[in-house]
């Protein structure tokens, strides 16, 4: 016998949807199905446009690495925050946002409660062990109703779920490898932000995590 087996397993989360606040939902598990084929598709875009580290307008280089796939990728450089057409590291335009992204975000929206989602932009995050992102706001976007989705691949990470002033003591929410969350309606310009990545390793990732946001930019 094993030394230490759980005698009985935690109840599973996954098929659930958690009300986080109003017009913002985990959809526990909603893409751990299709994982397998996310990832190879991040792996196509980055084959494209690289991940790379981009700098903020105060001059500091972010711990995230990021690419984007879509009609409009977001960007950052000492000039400011912005959604381009084309990626400045290659001067080609970013990769086609891949059907099975599309669907995805679309069905989770729906599940949510919002139709019809068609987002023109996906930002893919990459986080290693001790990547964090600090308390933000997602304000690039010209609709700021439109909600966005956010889909967790790999490592589990912290989420810190705040409110509409920097000053509101943010919520730590769990996302786990599979998760995806919507948030909209009133939750949309919420402070959010991402605890550092805790060591470990997953099966398909090894020692990242990645995190697809999709949004209407434009
Ligand atoms: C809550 N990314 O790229 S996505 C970002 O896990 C970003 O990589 C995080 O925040 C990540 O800007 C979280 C989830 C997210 C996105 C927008 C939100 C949560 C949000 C807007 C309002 C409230
Ligand atoms: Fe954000």
């Amino acid at each position: 016998m094993p030394a230490s087996l759980p005698l009985f397993e935690m109840p599973s989360l996954i098929g659930t949807c958690e009300k986080l606040a109003s017009g913002a939902w985990v959809l526990h598990g909603f893409a751990l199905d299709r994982a397998e084929t996310l990832l190879r598709e991040i792996a196509c875009i980055s084959a494209t446009s690289p991940f790379r580290h981009l700098v903020t307008p105060g001059g500091k280089i972010m711990s995230v690495a990021m690419t984007n796939c879509g009609p409009a990728g977001w960007f950052s450089d000492r000039r400011g925050y912005r959604y381009t057409a084309t990626d400045p590291k290659t001067g080609a335009p970013w990769p086609e946002m891949p059907e099975s992204f599309a669907r995805l975000a679309r069905e989770a929206a729906l599940a949510a409660g919002f139709e019809n989602y068609a987002p023109d932009a996906c930002l893919v995050n990459r986080y290693e062990v001790g990547t964090r992102l600090t308390l933000h706001q997602d304000q690039d976007e010209r609709d700021r109703c439109a909600p966005i989705v956010s889909v967790s691949l790999g490592l589990p990470a912290t989420f810190l779920f705040g409110g509409l002033l920097r000053k509101d003591p943010p919520r730590r929410v769990p996302l786990k490898h599979g998760d995806v969350v919507v948030w909209g309606g009133p939750s949309r310009m919420r402070y959010h932000g991402v605890l550092s990545i805790k060591d470990g390793g997953h099966p398909l990732t090894r020692a990242r995590r990645y995190n697809l946001t999709f949004r209407v930019a434009r």
